[in-house]
């Protein structure tokens, strides 16, 4: 069997977690030697072209006056049968289960109908299995998507459990954890000052998001405002979404504004991630909680709540501090008790940074590499 790959790997380009771990997948998988071709409505935000092993197909959708609603679904997989083909790829990989995993599937029963076996790895990152799972609507297409994919992964146990739970799985599910590239992590590497921030005695909190509403972005606004009364802080607000109009009325209504700092969507939030000294995450769900391993990986302790696999992730009174939902006093009181006793954040900090590393790249790649090599040998058996 030859080592090196043609993989195809579709994502969302979009602000969040799973695109951005597609994205970094596919650049290790060619910095390995694979070749990659990515499948999207738009080229992912963290993704530069420029290697000579790596493709971006755009899934281009027509404006077709008959479709009040654009199937977009349809021309996905059209695009994933026309790659296969034409790419001579050897798998697909697709994160994400609506539309991506369900519209991969399609397009193996099609190119079946050429002969051609595809075998489909689909990655479940969070809300396809927690929020969209959970309509009723979706479900039966969810389930056969999982069934249908050649080998199916989970971002934490915690999902692989909730998928398990929700869904008649006949599939097994793998846990592969969500990881990070250690070397964009360079402390003495980063250009951004914190000056720029917050002054030399103030402290410097920091929200990454999309701003949807299971982020509760107001929690964080309100564990600010707790902490801002007994310590001297600024609060940065990273990202873009949903909710982000409102909190910034929130901040306004509580005379935060000159305290508050909205960023927008940043490329490189580890930029900002390694001049904070404590990260937020309020959120009611989240699989995994990508960006609170970021932050760990900066030395950045993290305030969270306890939802679903963050606490596989921040190491409650180790890495940070873990709250149940809406505890935002709890939070206040945890930023707090951390940001007053040097000692204590120093060790947190040193804590934070060591349990980032077993989530490297170096760790995490093998393990996608091996089920791609098992399922193109298995291919080549048949
Ligand atoms: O969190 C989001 O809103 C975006 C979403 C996504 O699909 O990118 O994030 C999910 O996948 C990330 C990568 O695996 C996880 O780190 C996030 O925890 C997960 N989000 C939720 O479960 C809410």
């Amino acid at each position: 069997m030859q080592d090196n790959l043609r993989i195809g790997i579709v994502c969302y380009p979009t602000y969040g977690g799973s695109g951005v771990i597609a994205t970094e997948l596919g650049i290790a998988l060619a910095n390995l030697g694979h070749q990659v071709h990515f499948i999207s409505y738009d080229k992912p935000f963290r993704l530069d072209l420029l290697s000579a092993k790596i493709f971006y197909h755009e899934v281009t959708i027509p404006d077709y006056p008959l479709f009040e609603y654009t199937p977009y679904e349809l021309n996905l997989t059209s695009k994933l049968v026309d790659v296969a083909i034409n790419e001579k790829l050897d798998l697909l990989h697709v994160h994400y289960a609506i539309p991506h995993a369900s519209a991969a599937v399609n397009a193996k029963k099609i190119l079946e109908t050429y002969g051609i076996d595809l075998p489909i790895v689909t990655t479940l990152h969070g809300t396809d299995i927690t929020l969209l799972g959970k309509d009723k609507s979706f479900k039966p297409v969810i389930e056969y998507a999982i069934n249908m994919s050649d080998v199916v992964t989970a971002v934490s146990e915690s999902l692989r459990s909730e998928t398990l739970e929700h869904f008649n799985v006949k599939n097994h599910i793998v846990t592969i954890p969500n990881f990070i590239d250690l070397s964009l992590y360079d402390i003495k590497k980063n250009n951004l000052h914190r000056s720029n921030y917050a002054k030399i005695d103030e402290v410097l909190i920091t929200h990454v998001s999309n701003f949807r509403k299971v982020k509760r972005v107001y929690d964080v606004i309100e564990i600010f405002e707790k902490v801002s009364k007994v310590i001297s802080a600024k609060l940065l607000m990273v990202g873009d979404g949903p909710e982000r109009l409102a909190a910034e009325q929130l901040c306004r209504a509580k005379g935060l504004t000159n305290k508050v700092k909205f960023l927008g969507k940043l490329r490189d939030v580890e930029k900002v991630l390694i001049i904070s000294d404590v990260f937020v995450l309020p959120s009611s769900t989240e699989s995994f909680g990508l960006v609170a391993l970021e932050a760990m990986a900066c030395a950045t302790p993290v305030i969270s709540t306890n939802s679903g696999g963050i606490s596989e992730v921040n190491i409650d009174g180790k890495t940070g501090f873990l709250s149940d939902v809406g505890d935002v006093s709890k939070m206040a009181n945890d930023t707090v008790k951390l940001l007053e006793d040097k000692n204590l954040l120093d060790k947190f900090k040193h804590n934070a940074l060591v349990h980032s590393k077993s989530y490297s790249l170096h760790n995490i790649l093998p393990q996608y590499n091996r089920i791609y090599k098992e399922l193109c040998q298995l291919k080549k058996n048949k």
